[in-house]
């Protein structure tokens, strides 16, 4: 997903251009605007920690880009392709450390986990807006 930044930064293509370059398939994408309810949902996990209010403002704070984007390997790669966490400790290169200053300023959430990639994708898509289809170079994307 991308976050309010990249958007109103007008980042969103420049981020998505990578995954797609990488060979990576994009099988959905929505510009919404989260609501709180949503949003606490979303990041659940961090209910207890000191973050999360400034985190749920801050995602819910204008547009996000939502996508559902698959390929082998796809979460860790693409959590590779993001960086840390903080983007100053980012590598140069990935997403974050191009791009970047402030953890909570930092472009893009990216799912961890299969368990988590799945139950973030049935919170913002319906099952009939992720879009099946073969990609015709994939031949020179797999061996
Ligand atoms: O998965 P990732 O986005 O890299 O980090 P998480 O530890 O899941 O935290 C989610 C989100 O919370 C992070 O992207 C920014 C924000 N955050 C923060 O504002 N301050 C922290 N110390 C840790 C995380
Ligand atoms: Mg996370």
């Amino acid at each position: 997903m991308l976050k309010p930044d990249a958007v109103k930064r007008r980042l969103a293509g420049e981020v998505i251009g990578r995954f797609e370059k990488r060979g990576l398939k994009i099988l959905a994408a929505k510009m919404m605007v989260i609501n709180k309810e949503l949003a606490e949902t979303h990041y659940g996990e961090h209910a207890e920690k000191p973050f999360f209010k400034d985190l749920v403002d801050y995602i819910t704070s204008g547009p996000v880009l939502a996508t559902v984007i698959e390929g082998e390997e796809c979460i860790s790669m693409i959590r590779k392709m993001v960086g840390a966490t903080n983007p100053q400790e980012a590598d140069m290169g990935t997403i974050r450390g191009d791009y970047a200053i402030d953890t909570g300023r930092n472009i893009i959430h990216a799912s961890d986990a299969p368990d988590s990639a799945k139950r973030e994708i049935s919170l913002f898509f319906d099952e009939s807006e992720i879009c099946e289809y073969v990609l015709p170079d994939e031949e020179l994307i797999y061996e």
